[in-house]
């Protein structure tokens, strides 16, 4: 089998150390593996398959003979590195926002849109999702294709390590302050995240909403290929170390039961279904950490409306929502593509 050269910008964060255990885990076929950071992280090691790799410094020549490379440094250094490896001839996966909305750059969730992916050659970049969106659409498409959504409407309970290994940090030194009966250090976000909710996920916009939200909007009808898709999101983030949990709402086209919605989801890709209520059984963040499903339950007929459905959707954010997206993402275009 063919083997690729492959790299990792953002190799010793939340999500680039989730992307090698993740190619490690699943035998993607690499060939030789380069770690990319920053200066910060120069001279570090990090293991893939029992080996120690260096981790080398980002720079312009990072992408010489390289053929994939997973981007999750951030979106600005997307922004400037993308474009140079995808001339150097390398297909990027990219994690960031920078490309997502860009009608060039293909955004892929494997089991929604693989079809999607072929367009990579217009810029030699594919755009993963926002993980929020990523379980969102996952759960959603498979309803879609059988009653026709017309509405979303989105709560998120959002894990910290979305924010990366300083929240990741920050929450457990809160907690741990907070518990000895110290005073907790803010830092990461605007607010003390233990033992509280923030209703602030990203920058505030002009129209009220927050950047992720608007990303929930945006994304969910580009991958669904439907702008008829009304969706409002309200993002939220928990002290909770790893999983996003969301109650959705819908509102179809198409009068569906609870008992078909659950048919549907117990026969769709990528979703497990969970949902016993007899038995206080439904998705919790804790059971869906490490795994790669995006689990649901709750489902009930909304008794409000004529068509309506609830459910409650949780996934590992750094695994589907970010990670093992983009290496599904890899394995398709290596079947596929390259
Ligand atoms: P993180 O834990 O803070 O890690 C950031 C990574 O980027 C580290 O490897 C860091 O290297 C590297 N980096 C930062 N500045 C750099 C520079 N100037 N040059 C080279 N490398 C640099 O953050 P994370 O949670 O892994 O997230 C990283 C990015 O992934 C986010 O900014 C976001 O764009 C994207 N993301 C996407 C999703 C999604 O929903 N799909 C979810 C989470 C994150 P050092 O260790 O050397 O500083
Ligand atoms: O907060 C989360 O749970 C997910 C965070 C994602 C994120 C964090 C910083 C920058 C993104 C993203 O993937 O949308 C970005 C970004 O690239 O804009």
């Amino acid at each position: 089998m063919r083997k690729y050269n492959v790299a990792v910008v953002g190799a010793t964060g939340a999500v680039g150390s989730e992307m090698i255990n993740i190619l490690e885990e699943r035998d993607f076929p690499v060939n030789e593996l380069t770690l990319l950071a920053s200066e910060r992280s120069w001279g570090k090691e990090l293991e893939f398959k029992g080996e120690p790799y260096p981790v080398k410094v980002l720079d312009e020549n990072s992408f010489e003979g390289i053929e994939i490379g997973l981007f999750s440094a951030g979106g600005s250094i997307s922004e400037r590195f993308a474009p140079i490896a995808a001339q150097a001839g390398c297909v990027v996966i990219d994690n960031t926002s920078a490309f997502r909305m860009d009608p060039d750059v293909p955004l892929v969730v494997p089991e929604v849109n693989p079809g999607a992916i072929g367009q990579y050659r217009k810029k030699g970049i594919i755009a993963n999702p926002n993980c929020s969106t990523i379980q969102m659409v996952v759960a959603l498409k498979p309803i879609h294709d059988t009653a026709k959504i017309k509405r979303i409407v989105v709560s998120t309970y959002q894990a910290v390590s979305g924010t990366g290994k300083d929240a990741i940090e920050e929450l457990s030194k809160q907690t741990s302050a907070l518990l000895n009966l110290e005073e907790p250090k803010v830092e990461v976000y605007p607010h003390r995240i233990a033992f509280n909710c923030l209703p602030q996920i990203d920058v505030f916009l002009d129209n009220g909403y927050t950047k992720e939200e608007m990303k929930m909007v945006n994304e969910t009808r580009k991958i669904m290929e439907d702008d008829s898709i009304a969706v409002t999101a309200t993002t939220v983030r928990v002290p909770v170390f790893y999983s996003h949990s969301e109650s959705v709402n819908i509102e179809t086209e198409r009068k569906i039961t609870r008992e078909e919605v659950k048919d549907i989801l117990s026969r769709a890709p990528g979703v497990t279904v969970v949902d016993n209520p007899g038995k206080s059984e439904y998705p919790l963040a804790i059971d869906a950490a490490g795994r790669d499903d995006t689990f649901v339950g709750r489902i009930r007929e909304d008794e409000s409306i004529a068509n309506g459905i609830n459910m409650w959707i949780v996934s590992d954010n750094l695994r589907k929502g970010a990670a093992l997206n983009t290496i599904q993402i890899a394995e398709v275009l290596i079947r596929e593509y390259l």
